[in-house]
């Protein structure tokens, strides 16, 4: 394998720029390529499978985009430290799951006011506990609003530094 390896990173640069660079470097390749008839055709067969290999996460990453289409991502804590919900204001299709992952100065939660959800809608029942707290880089809590409006949320821990969101069910 080392072998193959290496004979190809020789070989890629003859196919390209030196080619027309440098006539006795040309010469000097063909002679290897005579040499060792097989290597290119090794080399191609590497470079082919590697395609390949890479078609196929290509297509398992396109999978799991579409498999999230009907899902948010809210990130808990921006990237810079911040104590934020990212986005913190947004809207969602009736149905479609929001996803609250754990990012950055945890830990945090997700509580929906009580005074800020649509009437008839139990701010409990899609809230964490306040003594329930997502401590883990990563932790995600998943909730699905069907009835339509305006919804406040927010950290219990971080409510008083600004952590509060609001999110629209159309
Ligand atoms: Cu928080």
């Amino acid at each position: 394998m080392a072998g193959i390896t290496s004979s190809a990173a020789v070989a890629i640069p003859s196919f390209t720029g030196l080619k027309s660079a440098s006539r006795p470097m040309t010469t000097t390749t063909a002679k290897v390529s005579t040499a060792t008839p097989l290597l290119p055709k090794l080399s191609i067969k590497a470079s082919l499978k590697e395609a390949g290999v890479a078609a196929v996460v290509a297509t398992a990453a396109s999978a799991i985009l579409a498999g999230n289409a009907m899902a948010i991502e809210v990130l808990l804590g921006s990237s810079d430290g911040g104590l934020v919900f990212e986005p913190s204001s947004f809207s969602v299709a009736a149905g479609e799951k929001i996803v609250f992952k754990n990012n950055a100065g945890f830990p945090h939660n997700v509580v929906f006011d009580e005074d800020e959800v649509p009437s008839g809608v139990d701010a409990t029942k899609i809230s964490m506990s306040d003594e329930d707290l997502l401590n883990a880089p990563g932790e995600t809590y998943a909730v699905t609003l069907t009835e339509k409006g305006s919804y406040g949320f927010y950290c219990t821990p971080h409510q008083g530094a600004g952590m509060v969101g609001k999110v629209t069910v159309n």
